[in-house]
């Protein structure tokens, strides 16, 4: 494909640049993270748009090293729920260290994770250090980072959409290949249930570093 084009950007007046990028600051910062999902369901049709978005994400060469797996099935819910609440007791209870559990505090999380059965959807992330083809393992480039901008992409499409989502991350994940039968070379990175919030969520009142803080001009 050694074939370019030439490149037609949407071309905006300053001023329309300065509204807009106000205006998406404002939105993005309306985005929580919602443990408590009502059970409402949600067309698939809006989370399949916000998959799509994420699928346009830059990636290293181009590769595209992710698979999104949905899951809106009940059955398939609650396996993931009783799988992953067993790795959080694990952790809760042992692997965690103490300042580990006194930087979540704040949260108010525990091995609990109710939310895995009752929102509408999961969606889990895996991410692909190399693709598999008939000629054996081709590796993929920097995955990491590619996985990462994928998954911050489909997180604001989601919120630009009026869902509410939460990055869960039990640990390890490796059930997640078994139960949603992906091969071994994907590796669950990502598992965020998506839906609405119940009518009385609680959000931690929480503080962002500032602008200042957490960057430098020169
Ligand atoms: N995975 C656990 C613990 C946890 C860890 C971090 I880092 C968080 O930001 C939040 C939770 C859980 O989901 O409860």
């Amino acid at each position: 494909m050694k074939q370019f084009t030439i490149f037609k950007p949407t071309v905006l007046s300053e001023a329309e640049m300065k509204m807009r990028s106000i205006k998406f600051l404002e939105q993005m910062k309306a985005r929580r993270s919602v443990r408590a999902f009502s059970r409402k369901s949600v067309p698939a049709e809006i989370i399949e748009n916000a998959i799509k978005t994420a699928n346009t994400a830059p990636s290293g060469a181009n590769k595209q090293p992710w698979h999104f797996v949905l899951v809106g099935d009940q059955k398939i819910k609650n396996e993931i729920k009783i799988a992953a609440e067993k790795e959080e007791k694990a952790f809760y209870s042992q692997r965690a260290t103490v300042s580990w559990l006194e930087d979540l505090n704040q949260f108010g999380t525990n091995w609990e994770k109710p939310f895995l059965a009752v929102a509408p959807f999961l969606i889990v992330i895996f991410k692909k250090n190399y693709d598999l083809s008939k000629t054996g393992k081709k590796k993929n480039y920097y995955v990491n980072e590619s996985v990462g901008i994928a998954a911050g992409f489909l997180l604001a499409a989601l919120h630009n959409a009026g869902l509410v989502s939460l990055t869960h991350t039990p640990s390890p994940m490796a059930f997640l290949n078994e139960i949603l039968k992906r091969p071994l070379n994907e590796k669950p990175v990502l598992l965020i249930p998506v839906g609405y919030p119940t009518q009385d969520t609680k959000i931690p009142n929480l503080k962002k570093k500032t602008f200042k803080e957490v960057s430098t001009i020169f």
